[in-house]
């Protein structure tokens, strides 16, 4: 941790795709999201620029913020995208950027990205309500992966499912098992034609799985054995499902896969051979 060209820790995102991928396929550039401390793979299915993106995680000064933001910190206006390590941060500033669009009269929706951990922090309870009263545009996306660093969700969270929380807030609530990319994209088109109809916000609750430990170095020693042998990773999965479908030819899948192992190869030259920014910019950008 920390030692290699990487600065600090890192949380990935491994195993969590489908619910980026699902939610993100119905939104566009006028839609905010947000994302918590392992955004990556929000970032990149809502569009952010790749290559800044891997030159921020490098701190780079091509990076998204300059290289100050870092591997949780990544902003970029030009698709409405934000992140923060501060556990459910989406919230608030996703229901302010609902609440926005709604006054302003101004087109799209709020999305903020949460942990299992993360419903149970206040800010989650009192943004939904708010959400509930002014019925705003914004969809609260918790991936389940069962986990809160070493708590099982189990052991923190006083009901099976964050979505039935949701007539306590005046809220649509729903819950997809299995993390499927297919179910997800389903639930997630719901929920957003729901509050683009101006019908109000939902609370969709997607079951996940976080392939690795919380972070680059945590061996995840304290999940059940059995547990860690059940999970599965979405992405073979798909593909064998596509195939078994006949959704895509073998030709097709190694095309798609050829063309994302090129754009990331670019963005990891991007980032490697950036310039760090230089020592006099660190005081820059401060407001006291
Ligand atoms: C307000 C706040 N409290 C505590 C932490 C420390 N912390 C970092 S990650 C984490 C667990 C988050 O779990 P979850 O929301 O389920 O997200 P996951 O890591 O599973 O993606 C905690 C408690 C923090 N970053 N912010």
């Amino acid at each position: 941790m920390g030692k290699g060209p990487l600065p600090g820790e890192m949380h990935q995102s491994f195993g969590q795709e489908p619910c980026a991928v699902g939610v993100c396929a119905h939104l566009g550039k006028d839609d905010a999201v947000g994302a918590g401390h392992r955004p990556h793979h929000v970032a990149v299915a809502h569009g952010v620029d790749l290559n800044k993106m891997v030159a921020e995680l490098f701190g780079k000064k091509t990076g998204l913020s300059g290289g100050r933001g870092g591997h949780m910190h990544l902003y970029d206006a030009n698709v409405n995208f934000f992140s923060s390590g501060i556990i459910a941060e989406g919230m608030g500033p996703g229901a302010g950027m609902a609440l926005a669009r709604k006054m302003q009269g101004k087109p799209g929706i709020a999305v903020a990205f949460v942990g299992d951990g993360a419903a149970n922090q206040g800010a989650f309870h009192e943004v939904l309500n708010m959400v509930g009263l002014w019925k705003l545009p914004f969809i609260c996306v918790i991936e389940d992966n069962k986990y809160g660093v070493s708590v099982s969700k189990k052991d923190s969270t006083a009901i099976d499912r964050n979505s039935d929380r949701a007539s306590s807030y005046a809220l649509a609530g729903e819950y997809v098992g299995g993390n499927d990319p297919d179910l997800i994209f389903a639930a997630a088109g719901r929920a957003v034609e729901r509050a683009r109809r101006g019908e109000g916000g939902t609370i969709l609750e997607l079951e996940t799985e976080r392939l690795h430990g919380h972070f680059i170095g945590d061996s995840g020693a304290y999940r059940p054995e059995a547990e860690r042998k059940a999970m599965k990773d979405p992405i073979p999965t798909y593909r064998q499902r596509l195939l078994a479908e006949n959704a895509a030819t073998p030709a097709d899948v190694a095309a798609l896969e050829a063309k994302v192992q090129t754009q990331v190869d670019e963005a990891m030259r991007f980032g490697r051979e950036s310039a760090y920014p230089d020592a006099s910019d660190a005081l820059q950008r401060l407001y006291a």
